[in-house]
């Protein structure tokens, strides 16, 4: 029995008291390797389990110890912007509540964490002097997350863009692009000695094209073909020039890599030339961003189809974005079903009838082959060796009953179909390394406010109080038994 759980399983089984601490031992900045799991949806020994949250999503304290204005504090407190005018000037209040956070996260048993860093609490102005308050901020968090057996995975830019850049162009200009470097470098200098592995950038795709193509995002533009080619050209530039800059800055053995949400574009059915549209699609799909930055060239039909408004750089910034990567993270929510297609592009997209299910959001898709078919695309087209499912989660009604309860079966049902198919991947040689629940807590969900909850851990928003819901109970036993249960 022993040996087919794992051993923090075995911990737990046995009384966690009777043992000490459950929790797996960090070595060499490490987590100590789990164990192959037990039963038919076993994951590898040593796959790591992780929760992700973001700064301006949970930390609050926006305007504590120097920090400076993001586009996001901007934006949400722009009446109408936002559902409810929410903002986050609270969030979940983790700012100071960071211990009691990381208690949770200790008690699912996670080995990783991911959590981002407010640029505008490094450089209140985006640029210049840092704020060495800000910036202690972390220290506390990741000496509390390694005192407690976790490993912190680091992004450096989830969206909180400080204000004074975007007067100043915001991703409009190459400035910033230059000052992400600069603000990542440091950082990486500053936290590298606890921390091995840095995304640079969240999701380019939702930023850029809802903050400065549609307009529901901060900064809220919307902005014409010729110049958004631009935005996009610009911020796949930042996180290339950021990851030269982490080079430089890091110690030795710095692990750099993304998080992208690049749409997982899933067969309609698995028969060849479905599977072949697929692949096709994945690359032109994500032509902007991921192709970009793997290949370091913009595919012939994205420079076609954009024509005069295609962006304009110096043919050396491509390897700058091309640069080779340690790893590639991937959020993965919803599918992009593709069919194959007798047109040039050889494939097409499939628009879900009306009747698709959803989850309590109306984007959010149940498409659990997503899990399956991202991580293979991104080994399959572009040999990524190692991977990372940074984000996967969903937003449920919940209602916490009077006795303090919330049974969110459909996120649970949820996660249990996703990781199946995550399962797939991995037993079929893809090599996903480890896997992020969005989120641990309710947080504030950008243009959705406080409203749509996706968090393991119900957040009461008037006394902070947080509750472990259902999907809390499943996504522990998942983590003890290193299996999908
Ligand atoms: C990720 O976004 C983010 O990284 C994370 O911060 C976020 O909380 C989480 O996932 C859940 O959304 O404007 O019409 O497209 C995933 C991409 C961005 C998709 C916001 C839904 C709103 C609907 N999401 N978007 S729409």
């Amino acid at each position: 029995m022993v040996d087919r759980v794992s051993r923090r399983g075995f911990a737990k089984m046995a009384g966690a008291a009777a043992l000490g601490s459950s929790s797996a031992a960090i070595v060499g900045g490490e987590e100590a390797p789990r164990r192959a799991g037990s039963g038919s949806y076993a994951f590898p020994e040593g796959f790591r389990w992780g929760c992700a949250t973001a700064a301006y999503q949970v930390e609050g304290a926006a305007k504590e110890d120097g920090r400076g204005p993001s586009i996001w504090d901007t934006f949400s407190h722009t009446p109408g912007k936002v559902n409810n005018d929410d903002t986050g000037d609270v969030a979940d209040d983790h700012y100071h509540r960071y211990k009691e956070d990381v208690g949770l996260l200790k008690a699912l048993g996670v080995g990783v964490y991911r959590f981002s860093i407010a640029w505008p609490r490094v450089y209140p102005q985006g640029t210049g002097t840092p704020n060495p308050k800000g910036l202690d901020f972390y220290d506390r968090l990741v000496d509390e997350l390694l005192a407690k057996g976790i490993e912190p995975f680091c992004t450096l830019y989830h969206w909180d863009l400080p204000q004074a850049l975007q007067d100043r162009g915001g991703w409009e200009s190459r400035e910033t692009s230059k000052a992400f470097a600069d603000y990542a470098g440091y950082v990486a200098g500053r936290l590298s000695d606890r921390i091995t592995r840095f995304f640079t950038i969240n999701e380019f795709d939702v930023f850029v094209e809802l903050g400065y193509g549609v307009g529901i995002h901060a900064p809220g533009l919307k902005l014409p073909p010729g110049r958004l080619h631009q935005v996009r050209h610009n911020a796949v530039l930042g996180h290339g020039l950021a990851v030269q800059a982490i080079r430089a800055k890091g110690k030795p053995g710095t692990r750099v890599g993304l998080a992208e949400n690049m749409q997982p574009c899933v067969p309609v059915i698995e028969t060849p030339e479905h599977v072949a549209a697929a692949v096709r699609a994945t690359r032109e799909q994500n032509a902007a961003y991921m192709t970009v930055i793997q290949e370091g060239r913009y595919t012939d039909a994205y420079l076609a189809a954009a024509g005069a408004d295609a962006p304009k750089f110096a043919p050396e910034e491509l390897k700058i974005i091309g640069g080779q990567l340690d790893f590639t993270g991937i959020n993965v929510y919803t599918p992009t079903y593709v069919r194959a297609d007798d047109g040039p592009a050889g494939y097409a997209i499939v628009t879900p009838p009306a009747s698709y299910p959803h989850m309590a959001a109306w984007w959010l898709n149940v498409g659990p082959e997503a899990l399956y078919w991202a991580p293979k695309h991104l080994a399959g087209i572009w040999n990524v060796k190692e991977i990372y499912i940074t984000e996967n989660g969903a937003p449920s009604a919940d209602v916490l009953t009077p006795a303090g309860q919330v049974y969110d079966t459909d996120r649970v049902m949820y996660l249990r179909n996703y990781l199946a198919n995550l399962h797939r991947a991995v037993s079929e040689g893809v090599p996903v390394k480890g896997y992020f629940l969005w989120s641990l807590i309710d947080n504030f969900e950008w243009a959705d406010g406080y409203s749509t909850r996706f968090g393991i851990h119900y957040v009461d928003f008037k006394t902070q109080k947080r509750t472990p819901k259902l999907s809390a109970s499943f996504y522990r036993e998942v983590i003890a038994r290193n299996a999908v249960v």
